[in-house]
């Protein structure tokens, strides 16, 4: 109830502060149904007066489970030579995939310091590879063709089928060929707008193989949101599908495709051709409008094609994909990663981070819509040879049990997903998980926002029945891969910890003036030197990249996130230190929800803060002013909550309009967030210096609008 519901959100909040206090108390390890060796190895720390299962290093801790690194000691003689030997380091791993042509010894190169220039980034120079080639192809030659690459489980349960890695490499060549017939080549982009069906990551890779960019649309944006982002990156073809349910919604994918070509049409782009793949269980082709002359079924354009099709060979640094993501100002970006040092890191940190040998059968229950669908569902496992489930439905559907009747079935190895998802399974009850037996699990994975320790020892204790190392894998769309994850098995864990950097990741933490902090520390997060699948620019304007990342603190990369270095070295991020908010793992810039507000012809102004969200992690907050003489009712408020939705999705509908006859702002009109952020908690007490406010009667105005 209510109480068990505002400790969990005190626990978040502590997640983000949380201090490991000097001298741990013994006391009986309570590890549930944890085996009696865990027990006696358990140690108890104590996070700000709340007792923590700390995990020791101790191998045997998990039994089933050989780690590629023996132990810590491997681990920083590794991360050592990966710092000061990066040519040497990724070469030795790059060596494991196919190049047609070698890259130079020297192949890297950087300059992170816009102080001395453009910021420029190079790795394997010289190369020439491709990695589609390198994740389907190669395996196939190598005699695993047969090996089962996707497991699509559908929204029912009853809804399956199975295809091998030749399957998917003939579809992959299909498409490629069809692509080609339409004169799509080399650097063109593609934009792909689908629900999760095999087919999405099929036409990622069709696309690689004929060296053209995709750019990914989550199935969830808006017409409106769709329409920027094909016309932004000027697509070729947008490839998309007749519908998709979710849940028990059933999406008109398709009509909502139409208006995105229809409004890209308006801002000065015209799609030529758009590629629809049936999706007969939401909407079958006799139900799908269909546009002549611009439409084509995806089975009709690939029926006829050759299951074979050239390898476009492409320069290590020849952009792979573009990826738009939110930032603290202006529109989203399109963020540039490029094939040969992405393709090796998004390898190597699959392969240590989830252990993942060839054949495991993993499971990210992430969209293709983002980057971890990229990174570890495209991409990743595929380069190692892994066996994935591509999951159409969503954790909650048809019960709160699904994920673990999944896992039994496939007998999934390796699980990666959300907090947020983490703390709805939870608040349904231990008993959905114990109704199926999870022995296949080896490692559960977390990604998208910080876990808070009780959710992170449920997921521990009651999930992997304290028998499978947590993974919590830091990263952001424009690091392409892990940049501090744990090494599952290899050192201690700590709940809520990210703990240490993955190889070649060298993070600092630094003050407002861009100092280094030294030791234990809490500052801003940057990262110092390059790693090989930093982004490479932002799409169409360099001189955004540069300012975004570069300009804020020279000579390192800017993540936007807070982080605290504790005594053994160990970060603990704490969560965006923008105007950038993540809810259920999605992250939204405040400036987009405001000016989805304020293009309501009713409304003045907006500003939109994040607050703690017991399951979505942050919710949205936006104050509105409404034009002279207009009068705030719920109708309007329904009307404004749509206006977001229509303009970005659903997800980033705001939780709370709170209606303000005027905005708390300094002198020079800047509005105080901080302020406004204290309010929407309730802790008007903790407001801190307000006295540059131009009017500060403002704040107790709202205060009172805000009620108890
Ligand atoms: C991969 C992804 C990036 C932002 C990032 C941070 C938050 C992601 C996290 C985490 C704490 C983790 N974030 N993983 N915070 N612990 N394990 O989510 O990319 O969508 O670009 O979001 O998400 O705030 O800056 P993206």
């Amino acid at each position: 109830g209510e109480a068990r519901r505002a400790v969990r959100a005190a626990d978040c909040g502590r997640a983000r502060r949380a201090r490991v206090a000097g001298a741990a108390r013994p006391r009986p390890a309570v590890a549930r149904s944890v085996p009696d060796k865990t027990v006696a190895a358990a140690a108890v720390e104590v996070v700000e007066g709340h007792h923590v299962d700390v995990v020791p290093h101790v191998p045997s801790n998990y039994p089933h489970f050989t780690p590629f690194i023996e132990n810590v000691e491997q681990y920083r003689a590794m991360y050592k030579r990966s710092i000061e030997d990066p040519d040497g380091f990724w070469g030795e791993i790059a060596e494991e995939f196919h190049w047609e042509r070698k890259w130079e010894e020297k192949h890297t190169s950087w300059n992170f310091d816009v102080r001395k220039g453009p910021i420029h980034i190079e790795w394997f120079k010289g190369g020439l590879t491709n990695i589609c080639y390198n994740a389907l192809d190669r395996h196939v030659q190598e005699g695993n063709g047969d090996r089962p690459c996707f497991l699509w489980e559908g929204n029912e349960p009853s809804d399956d089928s199975v295809m091998s890695y030749k399957q998917v490499l003939d579809e992959v060549c299909r498409m490629a060929n069809y692509l080609r017939s339409l004169g799509v080549g080399k650097g063109d982009a593609v934009s792909i707008y689908m629900p999760m069906v095999c087919e999405l990551p099929i036409a990622m890779l069709a696309c690689a193989r004929i060296g053209a960019v995709h750019s990914v649309v989550f199935g969830g944006f808006s017409a409106e949101a769709l329409a920027g982002r094909i016309a932004d990156c000027k697509a070729k073809v947008l490839i998309t599908s007749s519908g998709v349910m979710r849940g028990n919604k059933k999406i008109d994918l398709k009509g909502i495709a139409d208006r995105g070509v229809e409004l890209a049409a308006k801002e000065g782009h015209e799609v030529p051709t758009v590629i629809v793949r049936e999706i007969k269980h939401a909407v079958p082709r006799k139900d799908t409008k269909v546009v002549e002359g611009r439409d084509v079924w995806w089975e009709d354009a690939v029926a006829g094609q050759s299951t074979e099709a050239e390898v476009e060979w492409v320069e290590a640094d020849h952009p792979l994909f573009l990826l738009y993501t939110s930032g603290s100002t202006g529109n989203p970006k399109g963020v540039v990663h490029c094939t040969g040092g992405y393709m090796v890191y998004t390898y190597t940190t699959t392969k240590y981070v989830f252990n993942m040998q060839e054949g495991d059968v993993y499971w990210c229950t992430a969209d293709c819509g983002w980057i971890t669908g990229h990174s570890y569902l495209t991409y990743g496992p595929l380069l190692v040879g892994a066996t994935q489930v591509v999951f159409e439905g969503v954790p909650t559907y048809p019960g709160p049990d699904r994920c673990w009747q999944v896992v039994d079935k496939y007998k999934v190895k390796q699980f990666y997903t959300a907090p947020t998802a983490i703390r709805s399974l939870m608040r349904s009850g231990d008993l959905y998980v114990k109704e199926h037996g999870r022995d296949s699990l080896r490692i559960l994975g977390s990604v998208g926002e910080p876990i808070n320790p009780e959710a992170w020892r449920w997921y521990h204790d009651v999930v992997g029945d304290g028998r499978c190392p947590v993974v919590d894998t830091w990263w952001q769309t424009e690091t392409g891969g892990h940049m501090i994850a744990p090494l599952p098995n290899v050192w201690r864990q700590k709940p809520g910890s990210a703990t240490l950097p993955f190889f070649g990741v060298l993070p600092v933490l630094v003050d407002e003036k861009g100092n280094e902090l030294e030791g234990e520390a809490e500052g801003m997060l940057c990262i110092k030197q390059a790693w090989p699948s930093c982004l490479r620019t932002v799409y169409g304007d360099h001189e955004r990249y540069q300012t975004n990342y570069f300009a804020p603190f020279p000579g390192y990369y800017f993540s936007g996130d807070g982080a605290r270095r504790d005594a053994d070295g160990y970060f603990w991020i704490t969560g965006r230190v923008d105007d950038v908010i993540n809810v259920s793992g999605h992250r939204i810039g405040t400036a987009e929800v405001e000016s989805a507000l304020v293009a309501h012809p009713k409304c003045a102004e907006a500003a939109v803060v994040g607050y703690e969200h017991p399951i979505k992690g942050q919710g949205i907050y936006a104050y509105v002013t409404l034009m002279e003489g207009v009068h705030q009712s719920e109708d309007l408020r329904r009307e404004l909550v749509a206006s977001v939705r229509s303009t970005i999705g659903a997800f980033a509908a705001p939780d709370v309009i709170h209606w303000a006859p005027g905005l708390p702002k300094t002198r020079s009109g800047k509005i105080m967030r901080r302020v406004l952020r204290k309010i929407a908690t309730k802790q008007e007490d903790e407001l801190g210096d307000t006295s540059t406010l131009a009017d500060p009667a403002v704040v107790q105005q709202l205060v009172e609008l805000r009620g108890k």
